[in-house]
């Protein structure tokens, strides 16, 4: 094992202290502060670590975003080399405007074996470890892919559940559900979350779909990988723009349908702490002279573990 338990609580305090970092801006409709204050603090905590880490998933591209961009070097030098995916607040939206299921997300994976993705949109299928690798995919139809997947299970279409983004570019796939008396869970951000719920029964989502973002796509595969999910993603372009860059970054094959090995490889960490409170985790509270947060951590095949932590103010 080569990403050290170490390493693993060092990413647990700094997605815990970026969320905290965002606490003064939930409610109040600042998304580009909090996502600010929470990016600063995961860049000055990751840069203090002993690691030798290359953002592959990040807040932009250079040209674009001054902090925490694809390609930047972080911590001293060091330790490991890892590939990190961030995204220091996934749900600015939620954050903004207080509703539930904003976090702070890390994952981070041995050099070279995370996908480097693009800005740009990703269609994604994910099912739990209980759907044997490769039975449902992105190219089949909302009915056939329903239909495996009630097979499988045993479980009438009206018993099964679909998370998707609440978007008009998935109305065809809306209306096929209606049709077929499968359950919709509507998610209006958030597809990072949203993915994950396939991971445990509790959450009662049998499948995702949908197209959300790549970089966003990347992340979820990497705790679904953990979890012996299922997930394909392919990567949509819309411009002539989007293509080449993304054949810069080493995307050569702008049509290829990624399986989930494909996308991590290896060991990989998944690492994200609430900040208002979702299905998966409590948000940041604020109780007298400390924060407490709560953070879920997946690592090399094991459970989800969620742990609690006290931050004291200081
Ligand atoms: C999703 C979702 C994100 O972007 O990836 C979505 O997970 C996709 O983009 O939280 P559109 O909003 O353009 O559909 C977010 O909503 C925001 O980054």
């Amino acid at each position: 094992m080569k990403l050290s338990e170490e390493l693993l609580n060092n990413l647990i305090d700094i997605t815990s202290n970026s969320a905290i970092a965002c606490y003064p801006y939930i409610g109040k409709n600042e998304k580009i502060l909090a996502d600010k204050a929470a990016t600063d603090v995961m860049r000055d905590q990751l840069n203090n670590l002993n690691i030798n880490g290359k953002v592959v998933i990040g807040e932009g591209e250079l040209d674009e975003a001054p902090m925490l961009y694809i390609g930047e070097i972080l911590g001293n030098g060091n330790g490991p080399q890892i590939d990190i995916a961030v995204d220091p607040v996934e749900g600015t939206n939620f954050v903004a405007k207080n509703l539930p299921g904003a976090m702070s997300v890390l994952a981070v994976a041995e050099r070279g074996n995370l996908l480097n993705a693009p800005e740009t949109y990703m269609d994604k299928i994910a099912t739990g470890s209980h759907i044997p690798k490769g039975t449902l995919d992105i190219d089949y139809t909302v009915e056939q892919n329903i239909n495996i997947y009630s097979e499988i299970t045993k479980k009438k279409n009206s018993e099964i559940t679909v998370c998707i983004l609440e978007r008009p570019r998935h109305y065809e796939i809306i209306n096929e559900l209606k049709k077929l008396n499968v359950n919709i869970k509507f998610i209006t951000d958030g597809d990072v979350s949203g993915a994950l719920l396939v991971s445990d029964k509790k959450f009662n989502v049998d499948i995702f779909m949908g197209i959300g973002g790549g970089p966003e796509g990347v992340i979820a595969a990497s705790a679904l990988d953990t979890l012996n999910c299922n997930m394909q993603g392919r990567f949509l372009f819309e411009t002539a723009e989007d293509k080449n860059r993304a054949f810069h970054m080493g995307i050569k094959d702008l049509n290829k349908k990624y399986e989930i090995n494909e996308i991590v490889k290896g060991e990989s960490i998944f690492c994200a702490t609430g900040i208002t409170s979702g299905d998966l985790m409590k948000g940041v509270v604020k109780e007298n002279d400390k924060f407490i947060t709560e953070t879920i951590i997946t690592h090399n095949k094991s459970e989800l573990k969620l742990v609690k932590k006290e931050v004291s103010l200081t």
